[in-house]
Parts: structure tokens; sequence; C-alpha cells
């Protein structure tokens, strides 16, 4: 079968003019009801594909995330559009114009997400075909990535080991992975929290968090938004910190990025190499686990390894920082049909099928995610696996065909889950066309 770009013709058209009604102008929404405001990793992953029909929205998409970035370097999880409701937690609950560093005049939460804007930064100016015009995009923004990414050295690294911590599950972009559960289970709840959930009228229950889980994340947010966001407050009161491989291996991504970038335009890439080598190998001695043969999240208050096979485990594979002989273990572990690779199904689990929380129906305790199949395309092709790679494309791409352009999907029979009209399954879709099936059979 010849897998090239006019064979996803349908698929493509259907994918760009997703993005197009979720356009807000500067921004995209991730999905049309559910999610009506600005989210960080989502901008990253749509600008990737953005970035194949036009350059300069896809460089406004990254441009319109930083104006969103707090005084002390933060760029924000959410940037809320102030024409957008039906979403919540909203503004008025983050209540983050009290906060000194938020910027002014633009309305934001208070935590962060994956950081892997860099990296998606460097993508679009790879994409575009407007040479000069990318090379001034990357000017205008290198000083602001590299002040988001002093600030997650600074003021993230609370052990000052190389690796950020998380102070949220909602930080994670994952946010009820089976791996926040025991740490959820503990947190103390005194008051409960005042919260509405919209998410419930919009999507089937069953594909969502509970309301367990939502109360810890309010919990979390009223603990912040009562100590003004100060990051040394938190450190000490927050029952919540994780050293996460989902974070820092993104991080790592981007810190490779923003070298290419800083070299690029001719600019200091002072600390970059610095960081990288900490990070590198401070998720191999800390994070790796010789036994399980993955990475796992290290819960810093505990001080114990969160010891479930997610398949977040996996990505620093997508970083390229996992020597070749770890790689092999954790990529044969990846593509079994015992784990992420169901035989009559769709790849890739987020959550071993294996495990007893693998939940094919619930949003990040099983279903497919498309942004983490594209994540490990990319890191499979890295590794010189490339007909695993076309495999995983392939499959993605008929998940797509035959189900919609989904949130999230169950792995055993391709049901498309959560929103319709997901905007980075749309953005990510036009990139497995453009970079990873053009021209190859
Ligand atoms: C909370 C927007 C975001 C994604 C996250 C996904 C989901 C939000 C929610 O939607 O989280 O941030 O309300 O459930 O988990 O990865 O960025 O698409």
């Amino acid at each position: 079968m010849q897998l090239n770009r006019a064979s996803y013709e349908n698929i493509f058209s259907g994918a760009a003019r997703i993005l197009r009604e979720n356009d807000t102008g500067s921004s995209t929404k991730p999905a049309p009801r559910l999610y009506p405001h600005q989210w960080n990793w989502d901008s990253a992953f749509i600008a990737i594909g953005l970035s194949h029909i036009d350059d300069k929205r896809a460089q406004l998409e990254i441009a319109s995330l930083l104006d969103g970035q707090w005084a002390n370097g933060m760029v924000p999880h959410i940037i809320f559009n102030p024409e957008s409701t039906g979403y919540s937690p909203g503004p008025d609950y983050w209540r983050t114009h009290q906060c000194p560093d938020a910027p002014k005049g633009t309305l934001t939460s208070g935590i962060t997400q994956p950081p892997i804007l860099a990296f998606a930064a460097y993508r679009v100016f790879k994409n575009a075909k407007d040479r000069n015009g990318a090379l001034d995009f990357l000017r205008s923004i290198y000083k602001k990535l590299i002040h988001y990414h002093e600030y997650l050295y600074d003021v993230r690294d609370f052990k000052k080991e190389g690796l950020a911590c998380i102070i949220h599950p909602w930080e994670s972009g994952m946010d009820n992975t089976p791996s926040w559960d025991d740490l959820l289970k503990r947190i103390k709840i005194e008051r409960k929290p005042e919260y509405e959930r919209i998410d419930k009228v919009l999507i089937s229950e069953n594909q969502r968090p509970t309301d367990k889980d939502y109360d810890a994340y309010s919990y979390l947010v009223e603990l912040f938004r009562s100590l003004m966001y100060d990051m040394e407050a938190i450190k000490n009161k927050s029952p919540f910190l994780v050293q996460s491989v989902v974070f820092n291996s993104l991080l790592l991504a981007s810190l490779k990025a923003l070298k290419s970038i800083g070299t690029e335009i001719h600019e200091d890439t002072g600390r970059l190499d610095d960081w990288t080598a900490l990070t590198e190998n401070a998720i191999q001695t800390k994070l790796w686990n010789e036994e399980a043969h993955q990475y796992f999240d290290y819960d810093v208050l505990h001080q114990e390894s969160i010891r479930r096979n997610i398949l977040s485990n996996y990505l620093p594979l997508f970083a390229g920082s996992v020597v070749r002989e770890k790689a092999e273990r954790m990529i044969h572990l990846l593509l079994s049909q015992d784990t992420f690779w169901p035989q009559n199904g769709y790849p890739l689990c987020t959550v071993s099928m294996k495990e007893s929380e693998f939940n094919p129906q619930n949003y990040w305790r099983g279903p497919v995610w498309i942004n983490m199949n594209w994540m490990f395309i990319e890191g499979l092709a890295q590794y010189g696996y490339h007909n695993a790679a076309e495999d995983l494309a392939r499959k993605t791409l008929d998940l797509v065909t035959n189900s919609g352009f989904y949130e999230y999907y169950n792995p055993l029979n391709g049901e498309g889950l959560g929103s319709d009209r997901f905007s980075w399954s749309a953005s990510l879709v036009i990139d497995l066309i453009e970079t990873h099936l053009s021209g190859r059979s």
C-alpha cells in the first residue's frame, strides 16, 4: 500500500477544516465547546500542524501563548478568552490577577503544562516556506523561551537535581492517570472546595475524571490561590510534588530545540548545555528503574517512585536521551500486545493493559491519545525503528479515518471518546501525513 499525502486527501482537508473552525483569530481552542480557551501544550501541538498550512498563523499560535507569560517566566496552562464562557474552573476561580507576577490585562490559570513549546517553535521554523520571516519569528520569541526555561530550572527544580517538579495533575497534561491515584487519595481535604463541573454535562461521566479527583484538583487550586501562587510557599505546603517523566522528557526535547534555535539566530546558548546534561543525567539516575525497564515518576514528598506501567514512562525515547541498549528493551515492551498494542485494536494504550486500573474508555486511564502516538512515532523513527513508526502512524490514521477527530479513543474497538473535533488530533494528523508518510511505501 502506497502511504502518501494523496491517499489521505480527505482526512487532510477534514483536519484543516477543524483547525479553521476552532480558530479564534490568534489562538486555537482545543475543542469547540469543552475547551473554549487557549491551552499551553495544545497550542504547541497545534502550531506544528498549522505550520504545514500557513507559516504566519502557526507562528501566531506560539506568540499568542507567550503573550500570557508571567513576569517570573512561567507560561500558564490556560490563557482565558474573555469572550468565552462555559469552562470551569474559569478566571474567577483562579483569581491570578491578584498575583504580582501575573500578566496585566490577560487572564490566565496559575500553573503550567509539559513544556513542549520550544520544540514546537523549532518545528514551525523548520517547516516555514518563508525562511526570513521564520528567522524573525525566532528572534522575537527566543528571550521569552529562555525565560520560561530559566523559570523551570530556577523556580521549579525544587531539589536542585535537574528535574522540574509539577505541583498539580493538570501540569502533567494527563490529569487522571493512575500514577496520581495514591497521591490524590492521601490529600486531606478539610473543607470541600466549591466548584462546578461543566465537563460532565458535555461528556459521558464514565469518560471523565471522578468527582473525588475534581475535589483534589480544586482543593489544590484553592490552596495555591490562598498562597498567591508563591512558589516558595507552595513548595512547602503542597501535598502534590512530582518529578514527572512526561514533563522532564518534553523539557529535554525543548532544550535541544532551543539550542538549535539559538544557533540559527546567533544567540548565546549559555546555560542550555548545562541544563541538558543535568536533566539527562537525572532522568537516567533518579527516574530509571532497571527491573521494570522503564522510567517512573517520583513522588518528592513521600520519596518514592510511582510504579505504574503507563505509556508516558517511555517518553524519554521522544527526547532521544535513552542509550541504545535501554531503548531496545523499552521498545520491546512498548510494541508488545500484552501492554500497549492490543492485538485486534488500536495502539498505543496510555496505560498498560496489564495494570488493574486500565480502563479503555476513561480519559488518561487507557484510551489512545493522538499526541502520545505522535511523540512515539517520532521516538521510534529516531531510534531507527522505521517500520514500527510507520505502522503506528498508519494505525493512527486508520483510527481517525474510521472514527473522526476525537479527543481520545477506545484502544480495543476504536470508538471516539471525549470531545469531537479536537484540535491537536487534527493538527498532528496533518503532520503525520506531511512528515511521516510522504514518499514512503
Ligand atoms: C485541564 C485541553 C486540555 C489538555 C489536557 C487534558 C484536558 C483539562 C480538562 O484538556 O485537561 O487542563 O479540563 O480536563 O487532560 O492534556 O491540555 O485540551
